[in-house]
């Protein structure tokens, strides 16, 4: 679906735009911001890009640096705000700045966003918010330069895996084609977002592979990294999120899951599977995401939430089976 003309009209209309997207930034927002920015500032508008967490560091894409912190921001008086490839709860640091800020524009991709906006583009059947952004430059007759392409290819190519999960259109395959056309470098971007870790990231996925654990039928896969395993490996807890998919790639599992006691006490979940809805499960737990990709946050012991967990998994699998 594209953008509305309602929506086009009214980014056409403001002259300075703060955009932001979630806490603990992805290619998918981060290519979503500097596209969107990038495009607006030819139109002669202000604007600037704000994170409320650091950009990672494999990420070296055109004008990433031009993403601010949250502290540069708090003496300016903007008219409107975009928020992108979330809800405005998901801006971590920033949701009490933003909320200020009259005029409110939301682009998302993920089911279930209940963001109340001025403006909303939401279409929970594109592959990622890039693919919307996409379209909203296209709208607008925005010029799509070399550094445009790059940054909304990253998008596009993180949230659909690289081209592999079920999200991957034909439609969003030609549009990448015309971004390589344009001057994305898709070797290089793969090995930025997928092949960049760092010497002791794979020592700690050493640990957590042969820490896996599955469930007496091999259908429920789960891996757990406790904070002491963070502390003692040298990792950052954010690098780490896409590590769940070594569970979903053994044969027979139908879910996977990652608990990553990312505070003490605190576990993130994250939750994969191929055709089972766990974004139920995640959303029960007070999180949320997408039907095959979900996630949520819990407080509780690491065992006690793993333990409870598998068995609502369990309890889910036996449902979908009935
Ligand atoms: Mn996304």
């Amino acid at each position: 679906m594209s953008p509305s003309k309602e929506f086009l009209d009214a980014l056409r209309k403001y002259d300075d735009y703060l955009i932001v997207a979630h806490e603990n930034p992805d290619a998918d927002s981060i290519g979503s911001m500097l596209g969107l920015y990038l495009g607006l500032k030819q139109l002669g508008k202000r604007c600037r890009v704000v994170t409320s967490d650091p950009i990672p560091s494999s990420l070296v894409w055109p004008h990433i640096d031009e993403i601010e912190g949250h502290s540069s921001i708090e003496d300016w008086d903007f008219r409107a705000l975009i928020v992108l490839d979330c809800e405005i709860t998901r801006t971590g640091s920033l949701k009490d700045f933003v909320t200020t800020i009259p005029v409110i524009f939301n682009v998302d991709h993920h089911p279930g966003n209940s963001q109340h906006a001025d403006y909303k583009y939401h279409d929970s059947t594109e592959p990622a918010t890039a693919s919307m952004v996409y379209k909203i430059l296209k709208g607008l007759d925005i010029a799509i330069t070399p550094a445009i392409a790059y940054n909304v290819y990253g998008g596009i190519f993180g949230d659909t895996g690289g081209f592999r999960y079920a999200n991957t259109t034909s439609e969003v395959l030609l549009v990448a084609s015309e971004l390589v056309e344009l001057g994305a470098d898709p070797a290089k971007i793969s090995r930025e977002i997928f092949e960049t870790k760092s010497w002791n990231f794979m020592k700690l996925l050493g640990h957590a592979l042969n820490n896996m654990e599955k469930n007496s039928s091999g259908e429920v896969a789960w891996m757990k990294l406790s904070n002491e395993d963070f502390r003692n490996f040298g990792v950052d807890p954010r690098e780490t999120d896409q590590l769940v998919q070594y569970a979903r790639m053994i044969e027979g599992v139908q879910i996977a899951l990652l608990f990553r006691e990312t505070e003490p006490n605190e576990v993130r979940i994250g939750f994969r599977s191929h055709q089972y809805d766990v974004r139920s499960l995640a959303t029960k737990l007070g999180g949320g995401g997408h039907k095959l990709a979900a996630g949520a946050r819990v407080s509780g012991e690491l065992s006690s939430v793993i333990q409870q967990v598998v068995t609502e998994t369990e309890k889910l699998l036996a449902h979908f089976r009935r």
